[in-house]
């Protein structure tokens, strides 16, 4: 898989992919991350990319020229499936909408900032527009690094089978059950005794139950999907 991300300020989305599993991914050869700086393709010698919005007293607008600039250049070396508008008025993310980005063999994240891009870029080139949440960031990088970060570690052969992305909460409707490590007992806090029994078919019982009771604690909007209620 390759994502290229777009963006007016590259050095937010430097660390994110370089550390970890998502840099780990990358050394494997499983994923791509290509940050494109939107200034390199500026309509000026001054690295203008952002202009006053038509009608509007205040508020800057990714120009349309440099985003179609960059979009070209990535589309003639290669074949997207998806052009994604990092927006907080898009779609919003879930772990359904990760699974299905993670099947798919070349994206583009487009990151807005200022006040939006070109209302054009969104209605010609953009295929599919995604907010993280229901509040306001300064720009789309934070969010779309959220986004590759949920998408990567799908990709098979990123997590090992011990972390497996099929264990994750949400994957299976529920969340995930607690877990301990060692010591087993840490100044009189214990852990439960049934993980210490050796009993493989009676914890795996014991961590099912947990995980519905939990669910049905802190997310009763997942508990009632998953047990079909109402
Ligand atoms: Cl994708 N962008 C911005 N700027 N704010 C957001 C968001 C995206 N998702 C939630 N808030």
């Amino acid at each position: 898989m390759r994502i290229d991300i777009i963006t007016s300020v590259p050095k937010l989305l430097e660390s994110p992919f370089s550390h970890s599993i998502l840099q780990r991914a990358q050394d494997k050869g499983l994923v791509e991350v290509v940050v494109h700086d939107l200034r390199q393709y500026a309509i000026n010698k001054h690295g203008q990319i952002d202009d006053y919005a038509y009608g509007v007293g205040a508020g800057m607008v990714l120009m349309i020229e440099p985003v179609y600039k960059c979009l070209m250049r990535l589309q003639s070396e290669r074949e997207y499936d998806e052009v994604i508008y990092m927006t907080p008025d898009g779609d919003s993310f879930e772990q359904k909408t990760a699974n299905q980005l993670s099947l798919k063999k070349n994206i583009i994240i487009l990151c807005g900032h200022y006040k939006g891009v070109d209302e054009r870029i969104r209605q010609h080139f953009v295929t599919r527009e995604i907010s993280i949440g229901n509040y306001v960031l300064s720009g789309g990088e934070l969010a779309a690094a959220v986004i590759a970060d949920a998408v990567i570690r799908l990709i098979p052969g990123v997590l090992s089978d011990e972390t497996s992305a099929l264990t994750d909460s949400f994957q299976d409707g529920l969340v995930a059950p607690p877990v301990y490590s060692r010591p087993a007992d840490f100044k009189g806090m214990k852990v439960p005794d049934i993980l210490l029994s050796g009993n493989d078919a009676k914890i795996e019982d014991w961590r099912f139950q947990q995980a519905l009771d939990r669910t049905k604690e802190k997310r009763p909007d997942l508990y009632k999907k998953y047990t079909g209620e109402e």
